[in-house]
């Protein structure tokens, strides 16, 4: 996270909402995202007219699911929070399941609220009655790692102090802070001190027992098939070039989970895809920030729901995270027990390195290991080479067929971009994207939702460009058809605010997870497969993605429904976000998977 800027040259605050946005800015908080409501009309009018509209900027948003989503995605892509503003409890219901997703994915946000007023005496009747609870921040207590409703104006700045601390320290996960109308619209009186806000930085990354770190040193440098697992380990980008560097070292394969961008996909270890049979073989797997081990080690069937192990009897399991230093009851996303042979609570980025350095020295006592090594560095070298050469040659066949598929879809936009310093916000085509483009830089790809909450994705996609902007990366969304159907009027905040973002739809006509788990339960049933459309296909009548995104103010084409036709829309779309800094959407009719 990068540090928070120190004390700036600011106006006297005249009302305590101004000193909420003297902390926003003490902290360089971009961009607030909300929709308005009079529980926050104190911290908007300080915003607009104490604050200048600027750190924070207001990103205008038509549901706060969608405010907390851009605020995720931008968490993700500029690696600090934003701020998110939510209307007393109702804006804070419809925002839960945004928050939700970006507490499962570990992102800091700092969701702000407004209530009351507490004091009874002072409230508006009705209104003010049933939109201030005992107390707020019971509702989403559950899935974020902080809640506070400061007391007084006296207790502001620490509440905010603490929350982005508590928001920014590892495991980083959302913080919801909420304040009284009274203390946001009450003149000050007395004034009030902003800290230094850099003397609250979190703590330094803890790094793991030097004793257990040894060990596991020791496991793998004598493995004969180690393997690595990661899943939310780029979330610092530092840490990817360090997790290179231990897979080189040991010549250790690696599976990218894909929580966040881990290793590149032109990496000869990669082994992301098409590789299980390695997990069979692995004697020692080191697992990195994988919160969901079990999960990973293990097949599912999509009927029963039956588990099994794939990994081999008696292999050797190390995990380093530090998951377990955040575990709430509500949502069981601490996942299945897992047995370990080695657990380390400990930050990634530090481990890693210190990870190499052992590995390093227990390589220089034992030379005749080396040639193993380069051998097994060969042949996975190799193998890795063919993978991605079938999978070309699979996807460039697809060019060939009526209708447009997964693989043909991410084949063509990754020729259109394949010149740009692009960063794919979200979606992934059916995986096809990693198997055919190179990834090759850190957080080049932001993951998913976290939550699986769908909704997610097109707000995401805008926080994470706007995060992007200026900076000469272009910003690619892969959305999916249902996912904009819940948070579609995304697409006015992404018109409204010049967000230069190129959306490609993979519009499946469907919401095909959903259907997809239709036509497994008929087949065991033995039930007829035709009717897993009902309830889950969005046809009759078509959605016109690219109407409805005109009508939003944003540039669109589509739909887009042949082979053919798609890499010339696909260059028009990238022509117009270039030139023009704005959305531009191409509706593409394709294959469900
Ligand atoms: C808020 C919410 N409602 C319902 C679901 C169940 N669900 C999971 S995936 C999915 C389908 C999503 O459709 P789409 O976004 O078009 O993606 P597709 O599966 O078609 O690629 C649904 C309904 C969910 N995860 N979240
Ligand atoms: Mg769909």
């Amino acid at each position: 996270m990068a540090q928070p800027q120190s004390r700036v040259e600011r106006k006297q605050p005249q009302y305590g909402s101004d000193v909420v946005v003297d902390l926003m800015k003490a902290f360089d908080i971009e961009y607030a995202a909300f929709n308005p409501g009079a529980t926050f009309r104190g911290i908007h009018d300080s915003i607009v007219n104490y604050g200048g509209n600027y750190k924070p900027e207001v990103i205008f948003c038509n549901h706060e699911e969608i405010s907390v989503a851009i605020a995720h995605g931008y968490a993700k892509a500029k690696g600090k929070p934003m701020v998110a503003i939510v209307h007393n409890m109702v804006g804070l219901q419809h925002a839960s399941m945004a928050i939700f997703n970006a507490y499962i994915d570990r992102v800091p946000i700092m969701v702000l609220g407004g209530t009351g007023p507490m004091n009874t005496k002072r409230r508006r009747p009705r209104i003010d009655w049933i939109h201030t609870a005992l107390v707020q921040g019971n509702q989403v207590r559950d899935y974020v790692k902080w809640d506070d409703q400061p007391y007084s104006l006296a207790d502001v700045p620490d509440s905010f102090v603490r929350g982005y601390r508590i928001a920014t320290t590892e495991p980083m996960a959302p913080v919801y802070i909420n304040y009284d109308a009274d203390i946001q619209e009450d003149a000050i009186t007395t004034p009030l001190e902003i800290p230094e806000v850099s003397r609250y930085a979190p703590p330094a990354p803890a790094q793991a027992h030097s004793e257990a770190l040894r060990q596991a040193a020791r496991l793998l440098v004598e493995a004969e098939t180690p393997l690595i697992i990661a899943d939310t380990l780029g979330r610092n980008p530092k840490t990817v070039p360090a997790l290179i560097e231990l897979a080189e070292v040991l010549s250790i394969p690696v599976i990218d989970k894909g929580a966040r961008f881990n290793f590149p996909s032109t990496h000869p270890l990669d082994v992301t895809d098409g590789a299980r049979d390695l997990l069979g073989r692995a004697d020692v797997i080191l697992a990195l920030d994988v919160p969901d081990l079990y999960g990973s080690l293990t097949t599912v069937s999509k009927q029963t729901r039956a588990c099994e192990y794939i990994t081999r009897p008696g292999a050797k399991l190390i995990s380093i995270s530090m998951h377990d230093m955040l575990v709430h009851s509500w949502a069981g996303d601490y996942q299945a027990l897992q047995p370990l042979d080695l657990a380390m609570t400990a930050d990634t980025s530090v481990a890693v390195p210190e990870l190499i350095r052992l590995c390093r020295e227990q390589l220089e006592r034992d030379p005749g290991r080396k040639p193993r090594l380069e051998q097994r560095q060969k042949e996975l070298a190799e193998k890795h080479k063919s993978r991605r050469a079938k999978w070309l040659a699979d996807a460039r066949a697809k060019g060939g067929q009526k209708e447009i598929s997964t693989a043909w879809l991410a084949l063509e936009l990754g020729e259109v971009i394949k010149n740009e310093d692009w960063v794919l916000v979200n979606g992934s085509s059916n995986g096809w994207a990693r198997r055919l483009w190179d990834f090759t830089r850190p957080n080049q790809y932001l993951g998913a939702s976290g939550g699986a909450g769908v909704g997610y994705g097109s707000g995401a996609a805008i926080g994470a460009a706007l995060a992007l902007k200026d900076s000469g990366k272009l910003a690619v969304n892969i959305q999916a058809d249902g996912d904009l159907l819940m948070t579609s009027s995304s697409l006015w905040t992404a018109a409204k605010h010049r967000v230069p973002l190129l959306v490609v739809m993979h519009n499946n006509q469907s919401f095909y997870n959903s259907e997809e788990h239709a036509i497994e339960v008929a087949k065991f049933r033995n039930r007829p497969v035709e009717n897993a459309g009902i309830g889950t296909h969005v046809d009759d009548p078509e959605v016109d993605f690219a109407k409805m995104a005109q009508s939003f103010g944003v540039n669109a084409e589509g739909p887009i429904r042949s082979p053919a036709e798609l890499r010339p829309a696909l260059e028009r779309a990238l022509r117009f976000v270039k030139e023009k800094k704005l959305p531009y959407l191409v509706d593409v009719v394709a294959e469900p998977r």
